[in-house]
Parts: C-alpha cells; structure tokens; sequence
C-alpha cells in the first residue's frame, strides 16, 4: 500500500513539473508499477508509453502475433479491453479522433511526440470505417496519415484509458 502511494506521489509530482507539447498541449510521463504511461494533451486520458508488447517477450518487433506484436483489429480490441497495466484494467483501443490527436507533424519517422515509443508503422484504431464495416481506421506514424485497412490484416496496438 505505502508502496503504491509512493509511486502516486512520484506521478503526481511529474504532473506537476510537465512539460509542453510543440502544440502546447501538455505531456507528462511517468510509471505506476513500473509500467510507463503518458499523458497527452488537454483530454484525461493515459496512455501507454511504449508500443503495445502484445506477446510479452519484452521487445517489440514487427512479425505478426504471437510470433511479434501486430494484431488483427479484432485481437488488438480485444487485448486492449483485458489489459491490466500500470495498475489499471480500464484500457481500450482508441478511437480514430483520439489516435489521431498523437499525431505531431513537426516530427516525422514517427510523426509523433518523442515521448512516445513509436514505430514509423500503422497503429489500429478501434473505429470502424464509414464504408464498410469489414475495415478499420488506422493512422501510419510514419507521416501521422489516417487510413482504412481491412481488419483481418495486422497493425502495432497503444491502449488508452483512464488510468483509474
Ligand atoms: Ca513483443
């Protein structure tokens, strides 16, 4: 319990000191139980720090799950909704709105900020597209661009929540 609270007051104080995004939008990073999560911007939400390490080897590589980390757009939900991290089990995939506001243009290769582990890779979101619900949005962080891809194929995974 003291420990917990320990690493609140560590996050708590890193609030505190946070620094600003490009856009202004604030940044903050920190770790609750060794697990490092960011916050972005003005919305309240959490994010994980690192690409999604969805086959828990420790390393994030590109081949498909389970063999890497790219998942399906119905795996990558469904990792999402049971992840316990960082002392919460309130994750979800983003939505396009939310994946899109990552996006920093003054950055490239990824277009995103360095607070961020980021591959220059698509990134699922958890929306599905207008035209046809056999497809999902994503964005492409090498440039920040958002398209639809079919959701059999595989993309990397951020979870977002509340951090409650
Ligand atoms: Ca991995």
């Amino acid at each position: 319990m003291m420990g917990r609270l320990l690493l609140l007051s560590v996050f708590l104080f890193a609030v505190a000191a946070s620094g600003q995004a490009e856009d202004g939008a604030p940044v903050v990073s920190g770790s609750v139980d060794g697990d490092m999560i960011v916050k972005y911007g003005t919305a309240e939400l959490v994010w994980q720090q690192n690409t999604a390490d969805t086959n828990s080897d420790g390393v994030i590589t590109a081949a498909s799950y389970p063999a890497g980390d790219k998942m399906t757009w119905q795996d990558a939900m469904t990792f999402c909704q049971s992840l316990s991290f960082a002392g919460s089990t309130d994750w979800r995939l983003p939505e396009i709105a939310e994946l899109n506001g990552l996006v920093e243009i003054a950055h490239s290769y990824p277009a995103v900020n360095p607070a961020f582990q980021c591959e220059s890779d698509a990134y699922w979101s958890a929306t599905t597209s207008a035209d046809k619900t056999s497809k999902a949005q994503y964005v492409h962080f090498n440039f920040g661009t958002e398209s639809s891809r079919n959701k059999t194929k595989r993309a990397y995974v951020r979870c977002v929540g509340t951090g409650n």
